[in-house]
């Protein structure tokens, strides 16, 4: 093991609620329609563009270009607001040590966030020095569940996928790592029951249990 690809939202920082806070309310002010909790799944780890389209489709809704457009930037910005008061301490438990734990065994870490936030999140939590790589979303043909966002972050550090672990909360992203040939780690229920190894929460991750999981899934 020579590299760990972090998801963003649900592994580093419990922003995935506030994504899908920021989904209702748009439906909600613009459709006056309540979305089921079913749907947040469908849209972790997808881009803004997909999750809006799950999300249409579920309305059985259909919009020109300019409204979509103009949707997808309006969840944005009510997203970005509820970032404000985004600090180190809504890091999620056990993850500061871990990435501390992973650089002092000189493993070299990647971030593979869906996310066009990604930086803004990294920087307000107090985590920008702590990746080596951060792939950029905008420049990747497909998001999750395809496998391109993991498969950059692996050549930015230049390393080889099998030599890498990613680790995601969302079935998507589980997808995606498994479809980049590395193991995967899901931090999650049993919807992640495609993971080479599932953990509850992020406190149960440690250094030696993610190797072991390497070893045992390589
Ligand atoms: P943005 P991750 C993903 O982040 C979220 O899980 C997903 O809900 C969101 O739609 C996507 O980022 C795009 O985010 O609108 O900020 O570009 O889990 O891949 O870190
Ligand atoms: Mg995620």
């Amino acid at each position: 093991m020579k590299g760990v690809l972090f998801d963003l939202d649900g592994v580093i920082a419990d922003t995935a609620v506030f994504h899908f806070a920021a989904w209702r309310k748009l439906v909600r002010d613009h459709f006056r329609a309540e979305l089921p909790d079913e749907l947040e799944e469908k849209t972790k780890g997808v881009s803004r563009e997909d999750s809006l389209k799950v999300i249409l489709d579920y309305l059985q809704l259909s919009v020109s270009d300019e409204e979509f457009a103009a949707l997808a930037a309006e969840k944005n910005e009510a997203y970005v607001e509820t970032l404000e008061d985004l600090k180190p301490a809504h890091i999620l438990p056990g993850i500061a040590d871990l990435i501390s734990d992973f650089k002092q065994a000189g493993l070299k870490l990647g971030l593979a966030s869906a996310s066009k936030n990604g930086p803004i999140i990294l920087d307000k939590l107090g985590l920008a020095d702590a990746f080596d790589a951060i792939a950029d979303p905008a420049k990747v043909a497909q998001g999750k569940p395809a496998p391109d966002i993991f498969l950059a972050a692996a050549a930015a550090l230049n390393l080889q996928p099998a030599d890498c672990v990613g680790l995601e909360d969302s079935v998507a992203g589980v997808t995606a790592i498994n479809a980049a040939g590395m193991v995967s780690i899901g931090i999650g229920g049993a919807e992640l029951a495609h993971a080479s190894e599932r953990f509850e929460s992020t406190s149960d991750l440690s250094y030696p249990a993610i190797e072991a999981a390497w070893q045992a899934n390589r």
